[in-house]
């Protein structure tokens, strides 16, 4: 029976599993070498995860598919950095894949590496598959996470959602590609959350026709917030299917750069965006590459620790590596 360590805490509701121990040396004894030859300008971790893929595949299905995990379920696996200057390197992934960032699970990996005592208060850097992010974990345990540079790709593109009609918005890099739209005439209440999911499902599947934007692996809806505290709701359909119960610190980073790049919200100004649930991060930015439209998103949020746990590995349980 192998073991592997793992921490389970939530951000805005979002649920993160870490496993903070390097899980290679176990992996390769289950599934020898044989992965892709990366691209030779790749990013670390981006090489690392081509290197090593049938590895952290099957890691990913034990960890957060089904019976052990759930399709709400991110998960964080930290390896070495390459990079002298980060403090781990993190993959992040989920029921169907691997993501590309993911700033929810960011402020989660910063909880429990504190929860670990293996980080105190201060500023610190990751290395991820899309480029290093940092964070300042505040006496107070709030996270400040400040993102890859974000930018809007392209603004005002039509498509038409069968059943639903003609849907504007935006496409927007924020560690993931986001279709962003207000012109959605959805209701953005909890309660509403099978219908809201289902258009925004069509939604992807039109924004993604050939002719489209076949990156785009995230909707994310926006609409006037419930609160007078908050600047705006959001309902972000993540790739798996399933919605983010947090504001979505990609999603809301990808907002940030709509905001910049149409003037609606100056440097340094604070934007706090609701999730459908209620809970919130506050949003500001810096401009990276002004003629370019990149910004730096500064995304604040916190997290809480709910689980310490062992996944036990079973050469005789036939879901031993998870559903897929
Ligand atoms: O917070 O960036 C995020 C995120 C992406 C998918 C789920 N959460």
């Amino acid at each position: 029976m192998e073991k592997i360590r793992i921490i389970d805490s939530h951000t805005g509701g979002e649920p993160t599993r870490v496993v903070f121990d390097d899980p290679l040396p176990l992996l390769l004894r289950h599934f020898p070498r044989q992965g892709d030859v990366p691209a030779a300008d790749a990013p670390a971790i981006e090489k690392r995860l081509r290197l090593f893929h049938p590895q952290y595949d099957a890691l990913r299905r034990a960890v957060a598919c089904e019976p052990r995990g759930s399709d709400v379920l991110v998960g964080a696996v930290l390896c070495p950095a390459m990079d002298a200057s980060c403090i781990a390197g993190v993959i992040f992934f989920n029921n169907v894949g691997f993501l590309n960032m993911c700033g929810h699970a960011t402020i989660g990996v910063a909880i429990t590496l504190a929860h670990l005592g293996r980080i105190s208060p201060g500023t610190h850097r990751l290395e991820t598959r899309v480029g290093v992010v940092s964070f300042t974990l505040g006496e107070d345990g709030s996270v400040s996470l400040e993102n890859v540079p974000s930018f809007r790709k392209a603004s005002g593109i039509s498509v038409d959602v069968p059943g639903h009609g003609t849907v504007t918005g935006d496409v927007a890099w924020g560690g993931n590609w986001f279709f962003i739209t207000e012109n959605h005439g959805q209701q953005l209440e909890l309660e509403h959350v099978g219908e809201l999911s289902a258009f925004a499902s069509a939604l992807r599947r039109a924004v993604n026709e050939p002719q489209h934007f076949p990156d785009v692996d995230h909707i994310e809806l926006v609409g006037p917030p419930s609160s007078p505290n908050a600047s705006a709701r959001g309902f972000v359909l993540c790739p798996g299917g399933v919605y983010d119960r947090s504001a979505c610190g990609t999603g809301t980073s990808a907002k940030l750069a709509c905001l910049a790049a149409d003037g609606k919200l100056a440097e340094g100004e604070e934007w706090v965006q609701e999730s459908i649930i209620g809970s919130t991060f506050k949003g500001s930015y810096r401009w990276h590459d002004r003629d370019a439209g990149a910004i730096i998103p500064i995304i604040v949020g916190e997290a809480h620790v709910t689980t310490e746990g062992e996944i036990l590995l079973n050469p005789h349980d036939p879901f031993c590596w998870g559903i897929s």
